[in-house]
């Protein structure tokens, strides 16, 4: 498969006690093995997240609880995908410009990552990145 940004269908384990997901290095779901786990939350509404790119990192976000836009440019179109479901992961692969909004309250943002964090693994300008993409 191309590496694109796309949904990956996670496990959910139905239960009357409520509903487990799981994700887990080696299964063959995540495109990548988990170097790093962080959490975006209490985000107020109508702010904007992201803005930027990655060089090398690669993520899986999921929406644990709540609602959110995942808006992602690979330099030659953008897609938008709207994240609702714990269920359900977005990919981002590598040098991809991503903002995040319409937050709703409550909502959860887990991000699994492919890296440790790493500053200078950022692309924050958007014109670089828009040179580094129209190079590739
Ligand atoms: C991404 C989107 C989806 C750390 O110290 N360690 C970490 O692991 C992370 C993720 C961030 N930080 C620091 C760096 C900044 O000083 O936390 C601060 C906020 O990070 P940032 O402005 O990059 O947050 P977002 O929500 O714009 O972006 C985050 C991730 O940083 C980014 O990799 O792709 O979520």
């Amino acid at each position: 498969m191309m590496d694109r940004p796309r949904i990956i269908e996670l496990p959910k384990i139905i239960d009357r006690r409520g509903n487990l997901s799981f994700v887990q290095n080696g299964d063959g779901r995540l495109p990548f093995d988990i170097a790093r786990v962080f959490w975006i939350y209490d985000v107020p509404a109508g702010e904007l997240r992201g803005g930027h790119a990655h060089h090398r990192e690669r993520q899986v976000l999921v929406a644990v609880s709540g609602s959110v836009r995942v808006n992602i440019f690979d330099g030659g179109e953008w897609e938008t995908f709207t994240l609702n479901s714990p269920y359900r992961g977005l990919y981002i692969p590598a040098s991809c410009w991503r903002t995040m909004d319409g937050f709703s309250s409550g909502t959860a943002l887990l991000a699994f990552s492919s890296l440790a964090y790493d500053e200078s693994d950022y692309i924050r300008d958007f014109d670089k990145f828009l040179k580094l993409a129209s190079s590739r």
